[in-house]
């Protein structure tokens, strides 16, 4: 008798751990999607400068701007009419709908400092 109460103790416990982890996997995917990209700004690079995005979906690329000289201080992205400023050590979020895949440059205000936003269709 006993024995049937652990083992049945045991089933739902593995129940349990597989309940949780269907419900918890969307949910964290759906995080994932919207998760920043973080680009530090240094030294006269965006790193990471080439960025793989797919298209149709909001994508945060977040700026950490470590370099005070003011090449530095915007980040421009042309093609969707974007200019940002970058305070210095303060994380700033740069939100972007790619419409259709493409190369799309972002470049501070002297295109010293150039990225590629990579926007591919997702099959
Ligand atoms: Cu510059």
């Amino acid at each position: 008798m006993n024995l049937v109460i652990v083992n049945s103790a045991g089933l739902i416990a593995i129940g349990l751990i597989i309940w949780w982890f269907w419900l918890s996997k969307p949910r964290a995917r759906a995080e994932t999607g919207a998760k920043p990209i973080e680009i530090i700004v240094d030294q006269g690079v965006y790193t990471p400068s080439r960025i793989e995005v797919p298209v149709g979906r909001p994508i945060i690329l977040r700026f950490l701007r470590k370099d005070a000289s003011p090449c530095a201080e915007k980040v421009l992205f042309d093609d969707f009419g974007i200019a940002v400023d970058l305070p210095v050590n303060e994380p700033t979020d740069v939100v972007i709908i790619p419409k259709a895949a493409g190369e799309f440059e972002f470049t501070c205000q002297m295109q010293m400092y150039r990225g590629q936003l990579i926007a591919k269709a997702k099959r």
